[in-house]
């Protein structure tokens, strides 16, 4: 999956390294010639800024993030002393400086490090809008808790979906967790007191809690969430995002930030026909960290969001 992930990164890499390369003006051209270095002008970079813009939307990125990215940049370049020979290479280096400010949280988040050293049960709670992956995100993390040591227990907080509850405990019987879980319609907010108090009673490390999803306008499921988090207390809030539903995933993930707040982001389906932008939007809008990204089905297609090699991709 990678491979073809980093094809359509390079899809928009590829672009930018090809279309950064900016078309000098006359006068620059002759004074970087005759003095062996010239001065960007705004007249320089007009035509890459704008490209690199298109580009930027066409991979997925919210066009906030695109024109913060777009506009960082040209305050970088503008100004900027270029010798004639290493003006691509200059250009690359102020891309890659702006990527990398664009996508660092107002606070790193190394959830099995969280985990690790935080209180015991250590409280995860998934959020977002109805079939992003937080089920099957949690699933996943589950599995990954266990290989690293670590006793999972779930809480059926999804009360409100048909088979939800269901759903929830095949997961954990193919993973081999238990599922503490109410009837449907139950308060949600209850069931995961019970889990937690089922974990502290068995001294189980974690307590993985689902939600029904719900779309960020319904102020009645928000008040809902913002009960759930007041009685329970969750250590990590986790917005789940679905990288198909692009810009509206980032809207989404603003909408959730302001609400309630969340520590950190997964986006799920990244092996889908997606270009990757979305990952860029989410942490630019709402400062919080990306810490995996889904890339299937199988529990074990979840991986750690890599900065730096999805900075490399983007610069091919
Ligand atoms: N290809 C792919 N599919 C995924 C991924 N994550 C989740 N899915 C699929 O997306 C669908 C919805 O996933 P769920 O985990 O049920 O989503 P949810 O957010 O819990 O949905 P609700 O409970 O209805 O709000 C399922 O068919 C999952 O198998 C992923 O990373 N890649
Ligand atoms: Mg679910």
């Amino acid at each position: 999956m990678f491979d073809s992930l980093k094809q359509k990164l390079n899809f928009f890499m590829g672009d930018v390294k090809e279309k950064a390369e900016p078309k000098i003006t006359a006068s620059t051209k002759v004074k970087a010639a005759v003095t062996g270095k010239a001065r960007l002008g705004e007249a320089d970079v007009e035509d890459t800024l704008w490209q690199l813009q298109m580009d930027l939307m066409q991979s997925d990125v919210a066009v906030e993030t695109a024109e913060h990215i777009v506009e960082s940049l040209k305050e970088k370049l503008v100004g900027l002393e270029v010798s004639g020979r290493g003006i691509s290479d200059d250009i690359r280096s102020c891309i890659r400086d702006v990527l990398e400010e664009s996508l660092t949280p107002e606070r790193e988040v190394t959830f099995l490090d969280s985990v690790r050293d935080g209180p015991r049960p250590y409280k995860v709670l998934f959020l977002g809008v109805n079939g992003t992956g937080k089920t099957t995100t949690m699933a996943k993390m589950a599995k990954l808790l266990l290989d690293n040591g670590f006793s999972v227990v779930f809480a059926a907080g999804d009360t409100f979906r048909a088979g939800a509850i269901e759903q929830l405990q095949q997961h954990a019987q193919n993973i081999g967790v238990n599922v503490i879980s109410h009837q449907r319609g139950a308060d949600s907010a209850a069931v995961i007191y019970d889990a937690v108090e089922h974990a502290r009673a068995r001294n189980i490390d974690v307590v993985l809690a689902d939600t029904a999803g719900r779309m960020q306008s319904k102020t009645n499921l928000m008040d809902e969430l913002k009960k759930i988090i007041r009685v329970n207390q969750p250590d990590m809030k986790l917005f789940i995002g679905d990288a198909l539903a692009g810009n509206d995933a980032v809207e989404q993930a603003k909408t959730f930030n302001d609400e309630v707040g969340f520590e950190a982001a997964v986006l799920s389906k990244m092996d889908a026909d997606v270009k990757g932008g979305g990952a860029l939007s989410i942490v630019h809008s709402t400062h919080k960290p990306l810490i995996y990204v889904g890339v299937g089905q199988k529990y074990e297609d979840l991986r750690e969001f890599d900065r730096s090699w999805f900075i490399d991709n983007i610069l091919g």
